[in-house]
């Protein structure tokens, strides 16, 4: 009997990711304490545990955001309950003779600004007591920038814990303590779709603050959709007016001030994105005139009427590019937000338009008839709002899709290469290829790997993209069953995300083009209900993969090591009122190996 029962639970971790190989492992890589994500460099000395005094205090010469820093990581510090899973071996368990009593922090560059590609490396050092004669331990953060340094102090917090029962209620840090780090990618993001459903101001920051932990550094805030537009603009009050879901569900001029302090002092950047042409529905309870195809039903080229259903399930709208009017509201909003925002790049879409949907416009379909071609629109389009972007001095981001689409072949001289990113959605690694090799810089967030919203049930629409099960009843809206479909599968899981390797199959050239990567939240199904669940722990493994990789120093995967570390996140994440999901049954925490 007890012999079934213990196999039954073994099957059950290992059916979720293996914690069978944790012994072997633990056995090569002897980390002392679980960190989140690895630091390149971590040497740990030998000897008696150091104590932190009950005074404890993080030394700052620099006000500003690192002092504010310093106060919130002191604090947390000061409150941190949180015990690892699997204690280290009792013999590291002695202590010094005299208590750490402060930590120091130096910075080389002051004045660098948070933008793309500000050094973030630090390197912290701390020196234990000599066991023979006592001495003063010491503790010293340095680093170029105050980015780098924050990034600092969010490992020291990580070095930090309780001591098992013995004495409860100091916290220490091991002996001697090497790390020397820095990211291998500049652009490290979490993207979350604001439209679909609308977030709290405080669960947004929440998200924030959790991006910090985890030293993620790029917010790519998409903003506006189809389904609402829930950002106050002075330029273009009505848009927000009424195409907002409430007057509570909208980011005014002070939240969005709010949200970039915030997202600043934790040395995270802010991309906003402004969805167009496509994509831009809600912009007609405002501006029906702008907005083509905003009704129900829409002529295809084909000269079907299709369900506005079949491509956007809850509704669509793309921007008329042959309205003065269009541009008018275009560079009102581009400039405001453009202003709003200080971040160097801004997001203007670009994705998934659709020529059926201009088609329905009689006007779109004159200037067709006239021998223009779609085609010209979108480049009269994206020509126009780009030269709003540069001459706000951003460089924009736009989805794949503008250069990338069967459909589209817009010329390259619209989209300049040292003023334009591209960020990847469709096909893998397939499409960074293409980007790559285009020479554009490249962000990747590939649906197969980094979409985090798919997985929880049923669609709305009968959209075949979505929902591959679905009966053969074309009026049925309603899927009821299974994962979504087959965009959906198979489920990203933490692994999944970890062990894709952003730059595959590319050239070291090729390579130095991709900036970085996002895990994306589109939030048709998803609020802040769910939020924490969907996002913890599985963009803490983009997090590590982009900050020092997914493989070991050996060039082997670490898979395994990481999950144990990451089970050990998860709950210190819980700990600081993340709501991480879990990674296993618990029982497989505690028994490793
Ligand atoms: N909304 C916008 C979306 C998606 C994209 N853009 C999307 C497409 C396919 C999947 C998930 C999300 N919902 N504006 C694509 C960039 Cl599977």
């Amino acid at each position: 009997m007890r012999m079934i029962r213990r196999t039954t639970r073994i099957v059950s971790c290992s059916l979720h990711s293996l914690c069978v190989c944790f012994l072997f492992l633990n056995l090569t890589i002897a980390t002392e304490v679980h960190l989140w994500p690895q630091p390149k460099v971590v040497e740990w000395g030998d000897g008696p545990a150091i104590v932190l005094a009950d005074n404890f205090s993080i030394y700052v010469p620099y006000k500003g955001v690192l002092k504010r820093a310093a106060k919130r990581y002191q604090k947390l510090l000061n409150r941190e309950r949180w015990v690892p899973i699997q204690s280290a071996p009792e013999n590291r368990w002695s202590q010094c003779a005299y208590e750490l009593e402060s930590l120091s922090i130096s910075v080389t560059n002051t004045a660098a600004e948070l933008q793309h590609g500000v050094d973030e490396s630090y390197t912290i050092m701390v020196k234990g007591c000599e066991t023979m004669k006592p001495t003063l331990p010491a503790a010293l953060l340095s680093a170029e920038t105050v980015w780098g340094a924050l990034h600092g102090l969010e490992t020291f917090s990580q070095i930090v814990r309780l001591r098992s029962r013995v004495t409860k209620s100091k916290r220490s840090i091991p002996h001697t303590v090497l790390i020397k780090d820095s990211p291998n990618f500049p652009h490290r993001g979490v993207m979350l779709d604001t439209s679909r459903n609308f977030y709290p101001v405080k669960s947004i920051m929440r998200t924030l603050q959790a991006m910090a932990y985890n030293k993620l550094n790029v917010f790519h805030w998409h903003i506006t959709d189809s389904h609402s537009f829930p950002l106050e603009l002075v330029s273009e009050p009505e848009l927000a007016n009424q195409g907002a879901y409430g007057s509570k569900e909208r980011y005014s001029a002070s939240d969005v001030n709010r949200i970039l302090k915030f997202a600043r002092d934790r040395g995270v950047r802010i991309i906003p994105e402004i969805d167009m042409p496509g994509h831009t529905g809600s912009w007609a309870e405002a501006y029906p005139e702008i907005v083509a195809c905003h009704g129900e039903f829409w002529l295809a080229p084909s000269g079907q009427w299709e369900d506005r259903f079949a491509a956007e399930p809850g509704g669509v709208g793309q921007l008329n590019p042959l309205l003065p009017q269009t541009y008018k509201v275009v560079k009102n909003v581009i400039d405001e937000v453009a202003h709003l925002f200080p971040d160097g790049f801004f997001h203007g879409g670009g994705d998934e338009v659709n020529f059926g949907c201009w088609n329905n416009n009689t006007d779109i379909r004159e200037f067709v008839n006239g021998g223009g071609s779609m085609n010209d629109l979108l480049e009269r389009f994206l020509r126009e709002a780009h030269s709003y972007t540069t001459t706000k001095k951003k460089t924009t981001i736009y989805w794949e899709d503008v250069i990338l689409s069967s459909s589209i072949n817009v010329s390259l001289s619209v989209l300049p290469r040292e003023e334009t990113i591209l960020q990847t959605w469709n096909r893998g690694a397939a499409n960074t290829k293409l980007l790559v090799s285009a020479g554009y810089r490249t962000i990747v967030s590939s649906s197969d790997f980094f979409y985090l919203d798919c997985g929880r049930g049923g669609w709305v629409g009968n959209d075949s993209r979505y929902d591959q099960q679905v009966d053969d009843d074309p009026n049925n809206r309603v899927n009821y069953g299974g994962d979504g479909g087959s965009w959906c599968a198979p489920f990203k899981t933490w692994a999944r995300i970890y062990d894709y390797d952003i730059t595959f199959n590319l050239t070291k050239e090729e390579a130095k083009l991709v900036l970085g990567g996002e895990v994306a939240l589109w939030s048709e199904q998803a609020d802040d209900t769910v939020l924490d669940s969907l996002l913890w722990p599985r963009a803490a493994a983009l997090a590590e993969s982009l900050w020092s990789g997914n493989k070991a120093p050996n060039g082997m995967k670490r898979g395994a090591e990481a999950l144990d570390r990451l089970n050990d996140w998860r709950f210190r994440l819980l700990a600081r009122g993340i709501n991480a999901a879990p990674l296993q049954p618990y029982w497989c925490l505690k028994h490793p190996g």
